[in-house]
């Protein structure tokens, strides 16, 4: 290795639900022009996407979390979906390569705020395309789901900067009728991942433990658990009744405009464990 410093091998017990950090931006006025798979969708509401948007930070600073917020970028719609354009993992920031054209000039941006916060920001060198919401980071691995936003060039980019810092990754597929790998998945602990039936049957989390998310509630899938919480987007009585009988704290949050744009509560933060 070469390119930089090593700053953390691998993936420390606990670091995959461990932090101390978060970086969020608020959603601009802009917001109402962010991507939407449907176009029947409706636009989402700023003010009522401003007031989930706090809660959400509220809910990671109750968590234990240090959050920076930052001012919202009005000139990119989805710029409040920061997960996308960076990995903070090991102790390093990658900056991503955003798969929609529309989002990929966010990375200057994400690039100056975590410059503040990493001694160590690398660039995915590559042409391909990655998309943070397509990355689940587990306690042994680093799975990377194919999607409209991600190909293999990207991944195998990802790839080598991570198999510098000692951690493997692993391409896997995404459901076709998702947007990104992570809309449908969350991980609940070391072992155990919430996942729809469809990407459970997939078979891509063979050997860790799966809870399938209750049918209907798919839109719970992508939860995230932050230290001894778990947050789960509101409105998922089933998914809140069953992660509270197998023994978890859950914290609901709401996420219904975020909902609207395809966002779920990964997307909104990204995290880190500080060295
Ligand atoms: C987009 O299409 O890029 C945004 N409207 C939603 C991004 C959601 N991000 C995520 O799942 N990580």
């Amino acid at each position: 290795m070469d390119h930089f410093h090593i700053a953390r091998l691998s993936i420390e017990p606990g670091s995959s639900y461990r932090f101390s950090d978060a970086l969020c931006r608020k959603p601009g006025r802009s917001v109402v022009r962010g991507l939407r798979a449907s176009f029947a969708a409706v636009d989402p509401e700023p003010n009522a996407f401003a007031r989930e948007h706090d809660a959400y930070v509220a809910t990671l600073r109750r968590a234990g979390l240090n959050v920076t917020v930052l001012d919202p970028l009005e000139a990119f719609p989805d710029s409040v979906f920061v997960e996308d354009v960076a990995l903070c993992v090991a102790g390093i920031a990658i900056i991503l390569r955003p798969g929609a054209a529309s989002r990929f000039g966010e990375r200057d941006a994400a690039k100056d705020a975590l410059s503040r916060a990493f001694a160590t920001v690398v660039d995915l060198d590559t042409d391909g395309f990655v998309d943070g919401g397509d990355i689940l980071v587990t306690e042994r691995e680093v799975l990377v789901g194919a999607s409209t936003r991600t190909d293999a060039i990207g991944a195998d980019a990802l790839a080598s900067i991570l198999s510098d810092v000692g951690i493997q990754l692993r391409k896997v597929a995404t459901p076709g009728e998702i947007l990104h790998f992570k809309s449908a998945c969350g991980l609940l602990d070391a072992e155990t991942v919430f996942c729809t039936r469809a990407l459970a049957a997939t078979g891509c989390f063979t050997g860790y433990q799966i809870i399938e998310c209750p049918e209907g509630e798919e839109s719970a899938a992508n939860l995230v658990r932050i230290n001894d919480v778990v947050l789960v987007s509101a409105g998922h009585s089933s998914t809140l009744a069953l992660l509270g009988a197998e023994g978890y704290d859950v914290a609901t949050v709401p996420a219904f405009e975020a909902a609207k744009l395809d966002g779920g509560l990964s997307c909104m933060s990204l995290r880190w464990l500080a060295a």
